[in-house]
């Protein structure tokens, strides 16, 4: 059980609305409209919350092969073992959108709507660079350390102790006001915060649409995700080809998946204003395109089969894409090439059959376009 400290009344509050100590709450208002933060918070470094859910989830080994959150595990459990003299944490959400800063190349391909921008890790983490900076000055005996996603931090453990959200049952951490379409980062540090933050009330109750959209049954009940099964797993993280039975379950996503959050009651406010594309917010399995966007994907999808590895990391550097690599990519696009039919890839495709990591997968592509 999650030992909940203090009150758990958190209802369409912003933190800092929330925060006694008014020394603090300037500071972290100033960075707030300095860098166009949506929510910014802080919280003591305690145990994590969920630890022994993170723990249970390794050993039933719902994390696939992304082996550094099983060595992670020691440094999330007691964050003052990445440095003896971190006390608190301040933590960040940030919008993925419509701060949108294009990538020169246009990925007409289904891609989670984080992944269209410029890497976040590199522009939030000078956002929280700048942060620092400030603080800093008003600060010069303290440490700040600066984390975006990549570090060994349970992220939304803090982000829930800083009264950001709640944890929804597609497990992201989902605020009343802003939904849950927003990164998370945190500045690590000596400083002492003795404010308790209340945490936010979990406002899923009885809503399982998360649950019930999840193609490939990734959610399994309420903040039960098996990431091996998860979309975004399998199109970004995974090292491997999907399994046969999930292939199909894929749909058209090139890259990640957002089903469980543009499903979510609490983002219909936020995605009706900034995505009017239809398409975009589109809760099919495979997306109904025009006849100009299906020739669009055509020639991506030729341009990513016809290149080398080492050609498509220049195309994707700076975005997130990179992260599949070449070899992730190729792979994404083959499963989403039988997905939709697109027959007239079939050469393209053949191409594969010898490849050593991905000829079993350019066969059963074949197979489903025969
Ligand atoms: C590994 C990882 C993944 C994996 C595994 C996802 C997962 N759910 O764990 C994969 C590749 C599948 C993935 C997918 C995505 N990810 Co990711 N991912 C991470 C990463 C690096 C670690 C997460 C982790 O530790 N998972 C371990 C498991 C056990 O955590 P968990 O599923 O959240 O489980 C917790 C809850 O369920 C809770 N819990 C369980 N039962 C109970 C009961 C109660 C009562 C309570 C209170 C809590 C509780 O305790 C668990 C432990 O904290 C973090 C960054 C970081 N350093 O933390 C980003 C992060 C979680 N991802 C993020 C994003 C944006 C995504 C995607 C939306 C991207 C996309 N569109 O494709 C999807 C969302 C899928 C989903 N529904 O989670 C954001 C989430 C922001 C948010 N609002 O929550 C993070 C924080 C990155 C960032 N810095 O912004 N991700």
């Amino acid at each position: 059980m999650v030992s909940e400290p203090g009150t758990i009344k958190n209802l369409f509050k912003d933190p800092l609305d929330l925060m006694l100590d008014l020394n603090l709450k300037s500071h972290l208002q100033h960075i707030k409209s300095a860098q166009n933060f949506d929510l910014i918070s802080a919280t003591s470094l305690n145990k994590p919350l969920t630890i022994e859910f993170y723990k249970t989830w390794i050993a039933n080994n719902q994390h696939g092969d992304m082996n550094y959150l099983e060595s992670h595990l020691p440094l999330k459990e007691d964050p003052t073992k990445i440095h003896e003299s971190l006390k608190s944490a301040i933590t960040i959400a940030f919008h993925y959108f419509p701060e949108i800063k294009p990538y020169e190349q246009h990925v007409p391909a289904r891609s989670a709507l984080y992944a269209q921008n410029e890497d976040y890790h590199y522009w939030l983490k000078e956002k929280l660079t700048a942060s620092i900076t400030y603080l800093q000055s008003h600060f010069p005996e303290e440490h700040f350390f600066p984390y975006v996603d990549s570090g060994p931090v349970l992220e939304r453990d803090l982000a829930y102790q800083a009264g950001l959200g709640w944890f929804g049952k597609n497990t992201c951490i989902i605020h009343s006001q802003k939904g849950s379409l927003f990164f998370l980062a945190e500045i690590l540090t000596s400083l002492e915060v003795k404010e308790k933050i209340p945490l936010h009330e979990d406002l899923c109750k009885t809503c399982t649409k998360c649950i019930d959209i999840c193609p490939t049954g990734a959610l399994s009940g309420d903040k039960q995700l098996n990431a091996s099964k998860c979309i975004s797993y399998l199109t970004i993280e995974s090292k491997t080809v999907a399994p046969v039975e999930l292939r199909a379950k894929i749909g058209d996503w090139f890259f990640g998946c957002d089903m469980c959050q543009t499903v979510c009651p609490w983002n219909q406010k936020k995605l009706n204003v900034l995505l009017p594309d239809d398409n975009k917010k589109s809760q099919d399995l495979v997306t109904t395109l025009t006849p100009e966007k299906e020739q669009d994907l055509e020639e991506f999808f030729k341009t990513i089969l016809d290149s080398s590895n080492k050609k498509i990391q220049k195309m994707f550097f700076g975005t997130p894409m990179l992260r599949s690599g070449g070899f992730g990519l190729k792979r994404n696009a083959m499963v989403v090439i039988a997905n939709r039919q697109m027959r007239s890839l079939k050469p393209y495709v053949e191409k594969y059959l010898d490849d050593v990591k991905l000829s079993e997968l350019a066969q059963w592509t074949l197979t489903q376009l025969n």
